[in-house]
């Protein structure tokens, strides 16, 4: 069959997405690829990433990897970019893993400012295990822990990362965007490249959080996910740059 399409060349060849279908993984694995390409900054970087579906970058992606314990990956990525403070580094999570289990990790590597970027992918849940209560679990939303939908009384609210990312001092970039259409597949694309350069330029830490479906999960067709994520997230989680030093906001 004819190829019609370009892969970046910082996947491995001949590697096939074991992703659901209609999860929004690959387009965000495809974007941070792209920019690797685009940067000249593949035979230097290093990505750390702990488990959920984002540790499978390592089957995909052409580039040094280290693996971490669940929650641990901007930990191991401080340790990384410290001993080699010449490579890139960045971490690709989920929003458990980013913002539940490793909410102390990666806030303090914020308020470090450690030199490296993280993109943490918002899908409302714990996509990996099964679809549970994960700490971005929209009110009302069903999960297989929330049987009857999150509420206030017993789970609390959703985190709204980006937001706090920006709070944090050492933080040189902070967005949130979404992948639910093509012009919004392209802003996070420009912010996936500026988080990159934040690390080059030696600004701080940069961060992408990146809203993207999980139909399997939430038992829907990859146009409803997608449909959920213009409408219901979006109007929860705000989608925009809310830091960037360069640009002295
Ligand atoms: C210390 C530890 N606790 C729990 C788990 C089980 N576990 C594996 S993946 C996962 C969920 C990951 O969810 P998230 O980070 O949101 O990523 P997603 O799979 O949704 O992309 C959990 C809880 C584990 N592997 N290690």
């Amino acid at each position: 069959m004819q190829q019609v399409f370009s892969i970046p060349k910082s996947f491995k060849e001949g590697f096939k997405f074991t992703f659901c279908p209609g999860c929004d993984h690959g387009i965000a694995m495809r974007l941070v690829a792209e920019v690797i390409d685009e940067l000249g900054i593949r035979e230097n970087i290093i990505s750390s990433t702990a488990i959920g579906c984002s540790v499978f970058i390592y089957d995909f992606l052409n580039i040094d990897c280290v693996e971490a314990p669940h929650g641990r990956a901007l930990a191991s990525a401080t340790g990384v970019k410290r001993a080699q403070p010449d490579k890139v580094v960045f971490t690709y999570s989920g929003d458990g893993d980013f913002a539940s289990i490793g909410l102390a990790e990666s806030m303090n590597v914020a308020l470090r400012g450690e030199s490296i970027t993280s993109f943490m992918l918002n899908n409302t849940t714990y996509g990996m295990t099964g679809g549970q209560l994960g700490p971005t679990t929209t009110m009302g939303q069903k999960t297989t822990t929330s049987p009857m939908g999150r509420n206030r009384e017993y789970y609390g609210y959703p985190i709204k990362m980006a937001e706090h990312m920006a709070l944090c001092d050492g933080t040189a970039f902070s967005a949130r965007v979404a992948l639910d259409s093509v012009p919004h597949i392209n802003q996070a694309k420009a912010a996936i490249k500026r988080a990159f350069e934040v690390q080059l330029e030696g600004l701080g830490f940069g961060f992408v959080e990146i809203l993207s479906s999980c139909p399997t999960n939430w038992h829907m067709t990859p146009e409803q996910a997608h449909e959920r994520i213009k409408t219901e997230m979006t109007e929860i989680f705000p989608l925009g740059i809310f830091k960037d030093v360069k640009n002295n906001n």
